[in-house]
This record gives C-alpha cells, sequence and structure tokens, in this order.
C-alpha cells in the first residue's frame, strides 16, 4: 500500500525478481572480494550463498499503481484447475463473462495510438485491418537476451482471442509471424528458430496480440495448457475457417477466479 496526503492507503502490486546473470559479468562476480557463507560441504561438493556488491545483483521490480483487487488476485498464488471449454461453453459461459468483467486494455490502446512506448516500437505495420505494433514486453527489461520476450499488438480492435479468428484473419497472423521475425533477427540477431511465437488462450487482454520469447527461456504462460504456436493456429485456420469455432479447447484457473466459479455453477468442473 502506498499512503497518500489523506492518510488513505492505496493498493499496488510490486513483483520483485532477481535478473538473469549476464555472462560478461560472471569473472567480474568472480573476481571481486564478496562475502561467501559456506552452507554445506561432503567431499568434492561445497555449496556457498554469495552476497555480491550491488551493480552485481539487480532486482527487477516491476509495480502496477494503483491495483485494482483483480490486479492483486492474479499475482497471488492459488490452486490451479484446468477447464475443458466446449465452443458452447464459450459462448454461454466464458463470452458473457468476458464481456461483463475483462481488465481494461488502455494500454494496448496507448501503443497503437502512439501514446505510450513509442521509443520502445520495434517494427509496426500501419495496415489498419493487417497491420500490428512490435514492442518489448513489460517482462523483459532487454538487457539480455536469454530472456527476450515481446509482444506484437494488432491494430484491428475487433478480435478478442483465439476464438474469434477464422480464415479472415490469416493475411494478419502471417503479417506478424513473418514481419515479426524479421524484425527481430534484424533488432536483436535472434533467428526465427529460435523465437517462440505464441497466443494465450486465455489471455489476461482480450485485444489480439502475439507473444514472441527465446525458445531457450522458460516464459510464464509458455506450457502446453495455455500457449497455442501461431505457425499452428495458421495452418489449422488454412485447413478449417471455423477450427476455433469448433473445438474444445483446454486452459488453466485458478479456483478463486470468477470464471472458474461459472464453470463450476454449470456444473463443469
Ligand atoms: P496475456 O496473454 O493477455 O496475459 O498477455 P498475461 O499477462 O497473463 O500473459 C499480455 C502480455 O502483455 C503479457 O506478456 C504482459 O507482460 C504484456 N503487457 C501487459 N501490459 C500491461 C503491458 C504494457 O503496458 N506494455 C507492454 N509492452 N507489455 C505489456
Amino acid at each position: 500500500q502506498r499512503i497518500g496526503l489523506s492518510g488513505e492507503g492505496t493498493d499496488a502490486v510490486v513483483i520483485l525478481e532477481k535478473t538473469p546473470f549476464q555472462e560478461e559479468k560472471i569473472p567480474d562476480l568472480l573476481k571481486k572480494a564478496m562475502k561467501a557463507e559456506l552452507q554445506m560441504q561432503n567431499d568434492i561438493y561445497c555449496t556457498f550463498y554469495l552476497s555480491p556488491p550491488p551493480e552485481l545483483s539487480e532486482i527487477k521490480a516491476t509495480v502496477v499503481y494503483p491495483a485494482t483487487e483483480k490486479h492483486i488476485q492474479k499475482y497471488l498464488r492459488h490452486e490451479v484447475h484446468l477447464i475443458r471449454e466446449s465452443w458452447e461453453d464459450y459462448q454461454n459461459i466464458t463470452l458473457p463473462f468476458i464481456q461483463s468483467q475483462s481488465f481494461s486494455i488502455q494500454w494496448v490502446y496507448n501503443i497503437l495510438e502512439k501514446k505510450a512506448e513509442t521509443e520502445r516500437i520495434v517494427h509496426e505495420n500501419p495496415d489498419p485491418s493487417n497491420g500490428f505494433v512490435l514492442v518489448p514486453d513489460l517482462k523483459w527489461n532487454q538487457n539480455q537476451l536469454d530472456d527476450l520476450y515481446l509482444v506484437a499488438v494488432v491494430h484491428r480492435r475487433d478480435i478478442k482471442s483465439l476464438r474469434d479468428l477464422t480464415a479472415e484473419h490469416l493475411p494478419l497472423l502471417r503479417n506478424v509471424l513473418q514481419e515479426g521475425k524479421e524484425a527481430i533477427a534484424k533488432r536483436f540477431g535472434v533467428p526465427g528458430s529460435q523465437l517462440r511465437i505464441y497466443l494465450h488462450y486465455q489471455p489476461s487482454y482480450y485485444h489480439l496480440h502475439v507473444h514472441f520469447t527465446a525458445v531457450g527461456h522458460d516464459a510464464p504462460g509458455s506450457s502446453v495448457e495455455r500457449a497455442h504456436l501461431l505457425a499452428d493456429v495458421i495452418d489449422n485456420l488454412a485447413v478449417d475457417s471455423t477450427f476455433y469455432q469448433k473445438r474444445a479447447l483446454t486452459f488453466p484457473l485458478r479456483a478463486d477466479e470468477p470464471l472458474f466459479k461459472k464453470f463450476q455453477e454449470a456444473g463443469k468442473v
């Protein structure tokens, strides 16, 4: 909580993460005299706790302020269940829920309208129906390529998620895949073959966007129950335009999430 002048507290979410090692700084780290506490020793094996100098022990802090109750719930630890959602479940349970409650997507519009993150844009295709903006994701500080993470936000505002996609969107999806790969290779030197390019289902924000992460990075949300590879999505739509309006999709939900309660009430869990 941050306490204002009137003494009232406003909630904030603060996420603290130890940043990955930068390989070129390791020799420095090992050369510097620092506190080393021996934890365990057995034969040729020992473990130490090191206290490196501040410049070699950065912590990344992400702040959401003011944070809504939904943000606070999102970041708390909770029991997780897998939901198998049929197309009917989507229409009867998920869609009405999304329409009533989803997160504000103002940050997405700010990117598209050049009101925020303008200097961070890596690539833009300005076409209103088949274009998008590629920016570094909030989760990536751009200090090292190991945890490379970018997000492509489409200009169209009428596609909520994977569920809305049909063959009509193939030119847009192909642009994101092709131009996204080229732009990342050009700017960061990471080839397309080392990128994991996918959509989340369910996303947190219902405006179509595509995740680009380094294949060696175990990015949160890149597991089978949440990530759908863009190349597979394109192939599925090319084979059957209504693929995502027919098949059941699996996704994880935390037990405290209102959508989980809706599935429970409908007797689907
Ligand atoms: P998602 O699949 O809707 O939800 O992805 P998730 O956050 O549960 O994965 C949205 C993606 O957009 C995530 O990778 C976020 O880290 C990223 N993101 C969220 N916000 C609020 C911002 C932002 O303001 N700027 C940028 N560049 N990325 C954001």
